[in-house]
């Protein structure tokens, strides 16, 4: 859904080919070529192979969306890594809800909890004063983060204390292209 959304925002043309996680293709000589961790998603872009689908978005964005969804200054492009690698790294490993995790977060109790508080806490803060990560524009930023937060993740999460990172979530998931990958794919 991340890179089928940012896609859209996009208006790329491509080619989808689904795979689900266990399909043994993703495992196959041809497939590990492409992606040596045998995962989706991946792209090949005029012959391009790309795997980590948060890469994968800011390598769309800077290709075909420089000035809009992808910042034009250096420092905006900064931003937008920034975001995209704190969301990996502060929230990717917490929200997920795949039964291991889950498991682990649950042996490590109000541990697991304090750092996600944490972490929707300064995203809160963030978005205070702006509609939007880096200020009036929607940007890969925006998506990065949104998808690691997806509805069915945020929705066992409670927002209540955060916000404005309710309000951002809900206009992220607003977006047409948001809407319409969600109602095709979902
Ligand atoms: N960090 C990777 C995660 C990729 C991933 O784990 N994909 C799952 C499906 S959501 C998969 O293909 N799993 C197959 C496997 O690991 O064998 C990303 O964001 O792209």
């Amino acid at each position: 859904m991340r890179v089928l959304w940012a896609a859209a925002e996009l208006g790329l043309d491509y080619v989808h080919v689904p795979l689900v996680f266990d399909d043994p293709k993703l495992k196959s000589a041809e497939f590990l070529k492409l992606n040596p961790a045998g995962a989706v998603p991946t792209i090949v872009d005029d012959g391009f192979a790309l795997s980590e689908s948060l890469a994968i978005n800011l390598y769309l964005a800077k290709t075909y969306g420089a000035g809009w969804l992808y910042p034009e200054t250096n420092e905006g492009e900064a931003q937008a890594w920034r975001w995209t690698l704190w969301a990996q790294g502060h929230l990717e490993p917490w929200v997920p809800y795949d039964a291991p995790l889950v498991q682990l977060r649950a042996a490590m109790g109000e541990a697991a909890r304090a750092v996600v508080r944490p972490a929707l806490g300064l995203l809160d803060r963030t978005l205070d004063d702006r509609a939007w990560l880096l200020g009036d524009e929607f940007t890969v930023a925006d998506l990065n983060v949104a998808c690691v937060l997806s509805p069915s993740r945020a929705a066992r999460l409670d927002l209540s204390p955060f916000p404005q990172v309710h309000d951002w979530l809900a206009r992220c998931y607003a977006r047409p292209a948001a809407v319409a990958t969600r109602t095709r794919f979902a």
